[in-house]
């Protein structure tokens, strides 16, 4: 069975698990610790990082794009019919959410409000596009069938979500067609799927404790968030 190297709260390991889990590929997983990174993990990952995925016949890939594109290649895209051009254009969307993943990160990490609205302006700036692009008129990216797009960006919805239910701050206040496209890709189901079930003690553990954004403080600012004109 595929193996997964995983570390409980990295968004590119969920990423990953959520391409198997819409595929309904059986794998099994194995968490480290990265501050303490196991020898046998060092040898099989020449780049130190999670996720790894071990195939069935033993090869350990590692890069989360690589591994998302393997998945594809060797157990069938997500939608099937996909023009070459189409396929363009999704990976182009899909590089734009997980090249966010670490800035996500930096923003929720930030120690002091000024840290904070600086890097919560440049990380909202990622989701001011999909705003644009979204029709508005389907659940999912591009129609109402889940697809790559959906996939690559689930990691950053379902922190965002997270952070918005414990500090009631949302990255995405004044933008009601993405708000309603991360309401509809959480229902999808995938997001508990591709955690481990104390996932969210760890997340706020670690992002929502000696934070800025763990203090709550902002939640007031933005409060009214659904107009479009919450944030000033
Ligand atoms: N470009 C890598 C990034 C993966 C990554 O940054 N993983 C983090 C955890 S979220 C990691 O393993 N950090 C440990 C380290 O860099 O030493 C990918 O897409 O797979």
């Amino acid at each position: 069975m595929i193996k997964i190297i995983s570390f409980k709260i990295c968004p590119f390991v969920q990423r990953v698990t959520a391409v198997l889990e819409a595929k309904q590929v059986a794998y099994e997983i194995e968490y480290i610790n990265l501050k303490d990174k196991p020898q046998w993990f060092l040898d099989i990952s020449p780049n130190g990082q999670v996720p790894v995925m071990v195939t069935e016949s033993g090869t350990a890939l590692f890069e989360s794009d690589a591994i998302v594109e393997y998945i594809e290649d060797e157990y069938g895209p997500l939608e099937q019919g996909v023009s070459n051009e189409q396929r363009a254009l999704d990976r182009a969307w899909s590089y734009l959410g997980t090249k966010n993943y670490l800035v996500q990160c930096g923003t929720m990490s930030s120690k002091d409000k000024e840290t904070f609205k600086q890097r919560t302006e440049k990380f909202t700036a990622a989701f001011t596009k999909i705003e644009k692009q979204l029709s508005g008129e389907t659940r999912f990216f591009k129609s109402d069938i889940l697809s790559s797009v959906d996939i690559a960006w689930l990691p950053l919805l379902h922190r965002a979500a997270i952070v918005k239910k414990y500090t009631g701050f949302d990255f995405l206040c004044g933008m009601p067609k993405t708000q309603a496209w991360q309401q509809a890709v959480l229902a999808a189901g995938l997001a508990e799927k591709t955690v481990s079930e104390d996932f969210e003690a760890l997340f706020t553990d670690f992002y929502l404790t000696n934070t800025y954004l763990g203090l709550g403080e902002d939640a007031a600012e933005n409060a009214g968030c659904g107009s479009s004109s919450c944030c000033g």
